[in-house]
């Protein structure tokens, strides 16, 4: 997997005056039956977040209010996605490297993740990630 693996996908947006509403159905708009959703809010201006890969997990990360940067990175190629749409979603796929900045104040991350909380499914050091991608 790689960079290239990792894109943008368009959620409905249904618009209205009273305001808009989006939907995401389990296996329709998302490639993968969700098993786990978590979110990241509070987060402070200066605060990163990520840093790490996985083995096996992909999830689609939603800016669901203000923005943030995502910085991919597969050992070779590197892509900076700015989530700033609440009916979008990035599809961030395993073996990819991901560090989240730039958060703006109130900003919340909702994931939607293909696999429960496993840890041994982390790679947490940069330096192993590469090496495991080069194998
Ligand atoms: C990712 C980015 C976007 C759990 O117990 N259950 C969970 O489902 C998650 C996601 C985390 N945790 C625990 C593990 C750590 O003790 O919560 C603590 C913080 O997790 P972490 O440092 O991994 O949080 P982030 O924001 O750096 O990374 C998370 C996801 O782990 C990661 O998959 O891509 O959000």
């Amino acid at each position: 997997m790689s960079v290239s693996d990792c894109f943008i996908i368009d959620f409905p947006k249904i618009t209205d005056k009273r305001g808009n509403l989006s939907f995401i159905e389990n296996n329709c708009h998302i490639p993968f039956a969700i098993k786990r959703v978590y979110y990241l809010y509070d987060v402070p201006a200066f605060a990163e977040r990520g840093g790490h890969a996985h083995k096996h997990l992909t999830q689609v990360l939603i800016a669901l209010s203000g923005s943030f940067d995502v910085h991919l990175d597969d050992g070779q190629h590197k892509k900076i996605v700015t989530l700033n749409k609440p009916w979008q979603g990035l599809l961030i796929s395993n073996n990819v490297w991901r560090e989240l900045k730039g958060f703006s104040s109130g900003s919340t991350c909702l994931v939607l993740a293909s696999e429960y909380y496993v840890e041994n499914d982390y790679y947490r050091d940069y330096v192993e990630f590469l090496h495991s991608m080069s194998v």
